[in-house]
């Protein structure tokens, strides 16, 4: 058997939070691009549009009128894609099966001001954000019907976002959702042979070989994971193992708050733009059961490949074989540390 080297030799390598496998292929970014350039979304924002249904004081659709906000605000999604009290019957037809799913959507306002992102946001202005994220989970995670809460924020017009507005959303329902069920798994079959977190043993092992680790602080590290699947795709994992955002100290929400800022600002800094991104939080089921093995994180998923205009497509290959990336995590993580 040859040595593989994970600079050079194409390779596949194993995500042990989902169990999937993505295929690396180093030599192959040298390779020209003659492909889509997507257009730059203009930074030039005032602090206030009259036009933007998240502005304060503005009117959304329905008619609903958002309030003078001053930091953060949350509302009800107006166009919802889960609903408190919907059918939950089921359908079964043959081979052909079905469940009806109840819900709850919200939309979070990071900030009053339209021009901001979060990184342009200071430090205690995220933990605002923070705040009201762990609200959201302890309050929406309490109800009887909601098993899961996903906080997530889709940043930039190539990623479907709809709004320049600083803003994020909640999708919680009954059913734990496939992605974080993965994670559910994964994270308890290592529990289950070790007693010790996955997540805490793999930020060890990262913390001793330093070369994929983007920033820290005190209580939280970011970094680009081994198996990355997007070309600048972090992962913001906690020192202390814990389960959920209610879980965090002050001193932990504080250093949430700065590690966000210090690690979104690296990738304005990249292609110097502001970076688009879908960005999620996962951590433990709101099932009313134990989740020991849960270990809270946060996964941030950039299409940007080469440019400001040139993204990663998950085509062809991807959608018939598996995730497939070029430069390597390694490359990427630094770039972003050096960013
Ligand atoms: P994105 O821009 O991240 O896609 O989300 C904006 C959300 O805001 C979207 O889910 C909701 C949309 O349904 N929305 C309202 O709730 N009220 C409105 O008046 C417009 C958009």
């Amino acid at each position: 058997m040859s040595t593989l080297n994970l600079t050079n030799d194409p390779h596949r390598r194993y995500n042990i939070l989902t169990g999937e496998w993505v295929l690396v292929s180093p030599h192959r970014t040298k390779r020209p691009w003659q492909g889509k350039t997507e257009a730059i979304a203009s930074a030039d924002r005032p602090a206030y549009d009259p036009a933007c249904y998240l502005c304060p004081g503005n009117i959304r659709s329905g008619g609903h009128q958002n309030p003078a906000y001053t930091d953060t605000f949350v509302f009800t999604n107006d166009f919802a894609a889960l609903m408190p009290d919907s059918g939950d019957g089921t359908y079964q037809n043959g081979l052909l099966q079905a469940n009806g799913e109840r819900g709850i959507c919200r939309v979070i306002c990071f900030s009053p001001n339209h021009a901001l992102t979060l990184p342009d946001m200071p430090v205690e202005a995220i933990r605002k954000v923070v705040d009201l994220w762990e609200n959201e989970y302890r309050e929406l995670g309490s109800l009887d019907f909601i098993n899961h809460v996903q906080i997530f924020e889709n940043k930039g017009a190539i990623m479907g976002c709809s709004n320049p507005h600083p803003h994020g959303q909640i999708w919680a329902q009954t059913s734990i959702p496939q992605e974080a069920a993965k994670k559910g798994v994964q994270q308890g079959k290592h529990w289950a042979s070790t007693g010790r977190s996955l997540l805490g043993d793999y930020l060890s092992q990262e913390l001793t070989e330093q070369e994929r680790l983007i920033c820290s602080n005190d209580h939280f590290v970011a970094l680009v994971p081994f198996w990355a699947v997007w070309p600048y795709e972090a992962l913001i994992v906690p020192r202390r193992h814990f389960q959920h955002i209610g879980q965090m100290t002050e001193a932990e929400k504080d250093a949430f708050a700065a590690i966000l800022k210090n690690l979104t600002q690296r990738f304005d800094r990249v292609f110097d733009t502001s970076f688009p991104y879908s960005a999620g939080l996962h951590q433990a089921p709101t099932d009313g059961q134990e989740h020991p093995a849960w270990h809270f994180h946060m996964a941030f998923y950039p299409p940007l490949l080469r440019s400001a205009t040139v993204k990663k497509f998950m085509v062809g290959y991807e959608m018939f074989g598996e995730a497939q990336r070029d430069i390597t995590p390694e490359m990427a993580a630094a770039t972003l540390r050096t960013s």
